[in-house]
Formats: C-alpha cells, sequence, structure tokens
C-alpha cells in the first residue's frame, strides 16, 4: 500500500502547476487532475469543466511522480505542495487571507452539511478546504477557522487606515 508519506516529493516549484490558467495553483487545479482521471478511467466519462486545452496541460505537466499515468496520487502530490507553499487558510492561494478564504470555509461545511451534490468547482474547493483549512493549527476544520479568519483579517485593513 502507498501511503501519501512514502510518495517521494519533487520540490514545490515542480508542484507548481497551474492547469486552468487563472494564475493561482490552487484545489481547482488538483481536482482537475481528478476530472481527467476521472475521464481515462471511466469512457463514457466527459468531463464539463475540461477542455482540449487543459487536458493537453494536464498530459503535459501533471504526471508529477512521473509513472506516465494521470491519477489520484498525482492530485494528492499537487495538494501536498499546495499546502507546504501557502498559509494556513489562504484557500484560493491568492496571497490574501480575505473574506473569500473564510467564506470558501464556511460554504464548504454548509454544503456538506446538508449533504447537497457538489460541483466540480465545489469539490476544488474541498480539496483546497481539506489541505489549507486549518487557520488555528487545532486539527480540526470548522466555523472556527472562517471567524479567527475573518477576525485576523479585519483586524489587519482596519489597522492598514
Ligand atoms: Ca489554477
Ligand atoms: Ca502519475
Ligand atoms: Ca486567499
Amino acid at each position: 500500500m502507498l501511503t501519501v508519506s512514502a510518495i517521494p516529493l519533487k520540490t514545490s516549484a515542480q508542484t507548481q502547476i497551474d492547469l486552468n490558467g487563472d494564475g493561482l495553483v490552487n484545489g481547482y487545479d488538483a481536482n482537475l487532475i481528478m476530472e481527467r482521471y476521472m475521464e481515462i478511467a471511466v469512457q463514457e466519462y466527459n468531463s464539463p469543466v475540461l477542455t482540449d486545452e487543459i487536458r493537453a496541460q494536464i498530459g503535459a505537466v501533471a504526471d508529477l511522480n512521473g509513472d506516465d499515468k494521470i491519477n489520484t496520487t498525482d492530485s494528492t502530490l499537487l495538494l501536498i505542495g499546495i499546502k507546504n507553499d501557502n498559509k494556513a487558510g489562504d484557500i484560493n492561494c491568492d496571497g490574501i487571507l480575505d473574506g473569500r478564504d473564510a467564506s470558501a470555509i464556511l460554504s464548504y461545511y454548509a454544503k456538506r452539511a446538508v449533504g447537497k451534490e457538489y460541483s466540480a468547482e465545489e469539490r476544488g474547493l474541498e480539496l483546497g478546504v481539506g489541505v489549507l483549512g486549518d487557520y488555528d493549527g487545532n486539527s480540526t476544520i470548522d466555523a472556527r477557522d472562517a471567524s479567527e479568519l475573518l477576525r485576523t483579517y479585519v483586524e489587519a485593513s482596519t489597522v492598514k487606515n
């Protein structure tokens, strides 16, 4: 059995891959690898979020462990890179902690609580929350992380002026 810790990690530079070209490397990109993997694994599946351009990009740069396959291992490696390269709480990995990150944590938990169907975008968000959502560092991701993050953000923006 291959565990996450047993996977040899490449440097973060090599795991910084922006697959959808939005200028950010975050959970959405990790989810795109999952979407591509589902397409490869399930013939009839055609991902609504993948374009031919993104597929080509994934084929070119997303085989992070170099086994010539695109699968969950590559997605996991990208998520580890995302976790290592970003501050806790910065869910969308834009280098800024703000209300968007807090609401990402909150909306993820609200949706999970009611068991709603996920869109691919929301799954990307969920992956981001999974690796970066523990803002207060108590090993649990919940609404307290969102409120703590918001409090810090509000304090920081008040000090600025
Ligand atoms: Ca991206
Ligand atoms: Ca691979
Ligand atoms: Ca952010």
